[in-house]
């Protein structure tokens, strides 16, 4: 979906970029990145290829940490997506905001290369001028740097393939470590691959699903109800009554495009007496906190995510002020839905205020967590350590949804449900939104991939490097790579006996 406020490239901006990748490719080979490969290739069984690392989604931190991996010397990664090529994630998807939410400085999958980041990309394609003039990136743009990064990088990702199950897999051919067996699904065609870890770049909805609540869902017919994740056609809405449940950045996107699309009015609701003012997020983006976040505390990080989730944060000003200039537009602050009725042409809500009637209905009420909507958690849901296995916060500070998250392990690992068993699911990284209790609200957002993938990636190397342990010794003994290169019988045809005088033995 364009942005209206798409900027317009530059004469010769396609040029531009691909002088620039060109360059960042150099610069990258003259810092000795990729560094040489060190993990051994490995074989399943009936000779299969084993990847060191495969990556479940392709969006911007799966992206990343395939670079970041690359980088490292991890050379085997493989990166599938269910999604079609270019259309990974939300940017040019549902997302339908102008800009992003996050400021522009806050990125970091450029690996600490200038020519990498998004502003030389930016500035590449549109101008100093252009880049100068924005605080926020424009969404589509972003999503074009995430396509220029890939193809820059020319990173191995196979689209259009859903994962559907993570299991324990099989040993490989050369012993060392288990295997983990992968099932996809790619045009109907099922596979089984195998990896020796798995990270989960799943996004947002990674540990649930977007999902319209149920007293809503029940009640109207399915084209009247719809999610803001939804791909929403608002042509349909030309002319008609539109109501959104929520406060977030989505409930104000979708106002803004049901009236750019000629909605008659749009009665945009929420329960709270007020809009959050303070946004908490921009508070905690500091590199300290992002990067050493996981060592904290269990109280603290129970008490921190508690907190975000009773305070939430304001909408972003861009759409906030956008909806409220457009003719049709009205905001119900202390305005919860307590019931939803079809009437047969119209829909109706029961909310403290009175009955708002409407003809179409669209929920901005987040994801909902639920590690059991995840086809590929089938069998490490049940398997991986909560945190109700892990803490008991004080009866005051009782949150069952916090609770049923996973309780990660310091580089995104899931631990095992029984202390001591299952621990395979150890070479499983939850790289999403599963993290948020355990890693805080910001490890896969824009913002926190600059702290956030160097700890991930140190995880993986060290498993990595850590399951070599066995085989080390024998190897560096082995070891027989000739580095000065001599002819046979060097050492006698160089030596010069004369300059020895003999050695008087005493009698
Ligand atoms: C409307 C909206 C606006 C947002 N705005 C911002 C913002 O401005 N700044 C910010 O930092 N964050 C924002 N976010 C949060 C977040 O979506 C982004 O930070 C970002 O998309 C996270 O990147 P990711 O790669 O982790 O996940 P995603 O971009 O969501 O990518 C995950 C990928 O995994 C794939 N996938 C999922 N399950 C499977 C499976 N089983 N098999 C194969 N592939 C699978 C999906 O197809 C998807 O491409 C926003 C979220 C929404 C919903």
């Amino acid at each position: 979906m364009a942005s209206p406020t798409a900027p317009v490239p530059l004469p010769g901006a396609d040029l531009a970029c691909a002088a620039l990748a060109a360059l960042a490719r150099a610069e990258l080979a003259s810092l000795a990145y990729p560094d040489r490969a060190w993990v051994p290739p490995a074989f399943g069984p009936s000779g299969q290829v084993v990847h060191d690392v495969l990556v479940v989604g392709g969006g911007q931190s799966g992206l990343g940490l395939c670079a970041a991996l690359r980088a490292q010397g991890v050379r085997n990664v493989l990166v599938v997506d269910r999604a079609p090529s270019g259309q990974e994630g939300v940017w040019d998807t549902f997302a339908r905001m102008p800009e992003l939410r996050t400021p522009k400085a806050l990125n970091g999958l450029d690996l600490g290369l200038p020519t990498l980041s998004v502003q030389r990309w930016y500035t590449a394609r549109f101008g100093e001028g252009a880049w100068s003039a924005i605080d926020r990136i424009p969404r589509t743009a972003w999503m074009d740097y995430l396509r220029w990064y890939r193809a820059t990088l020319q990173l191995p990702v196979e689209n259009d393939c859903e994962v559907t199950d993570v299991r324990q897999g099989l040993r490989s051919t050369d012993g060392d470590g288990r295997l983990l067996a992968v099932d996809t699904v790619r045009h109907g065609q099922r596979q089984t691959r195998l990896a020796r870890l798995v990270v989960l770049a799943t996004g947002t909805d990674g540990a649930g699903a977007w999902r319209v609540p149920a007293f809503i869902a029940d009640a109207l017919p399915a084209d009247r109800r719809h999610h803001s994740s939804d791909l929403i056609d608002f042509g349909a809405m030309r002319g008609r009554r539109v109501a959104i449940l929520g406060h977030g950045a989505s409930a104000f996107d979708n106002a803004v495009a049901a009236l750019r699309a000629g909605a008659a009015s749009v009665d945009l609701c929420f329960r709270r007496a007020a809009l959050p003012r303070v946004n908490p997020h921009r508070h905690i983006e500091t590199a300290g906190l992002m990067t050493h976040y996981a060592r904290l505390g269990d109280t603290t990080r129970w008490q921190v995510a508690r907190h975000f989730r009773r305070v939430d944060q304001p909408p972003p000003r861009g759409s906030f002020h956008l909806a409220l200039s457009m003719p049709g537009f009205a905001m119900h602050a202390g305005c919860g839905w307590n019931a939803v009725r079809w009437t047969g042409c119209e829909v109706a809500i029961d909310t403290p205020r009175g009955r708002l009637l409407a003809d179409h209905v669209i929920c901005a009420t987040g994801q909902q967590f639920d590690l059991a909507a995840r086809p590929e958690l089938r069998t490490l849901g049940p398997a991986v350590a909560r945190w109700s296995d892990r803490y008991t916060p004080p009866a005051s500070e009782a949150d069952a949804g916090l609770a049923a998250h996973p309780y990660l392990g310091e580089h995104y690992e899931f631990l095992p449900r029984r202390p001591g068993g299952d621990d395979w699911v150890a070479r499983v990284f939850a790289f999403n939104s599963a993290s948020f209790v355990s890693h805080g609200p910001h490890s896969t957002s824009i913002s926190g991939h600059k702290h956030a993938l160097p700890r991930l990636v140190r995880g993986l190397t060290q498993r990595l490097f850590l399951d070599q342990e066995a085989t080390l010794v024998d190897e560096l003994r082995r070891y027989d790579e000739t580095d000065l290169v001599l002819p046979p019988g060097f050492e006698t045809a160089v030596a010069q006996p004369h300059r020895f005088a003999p050695v008087e033995v005493a009698a």
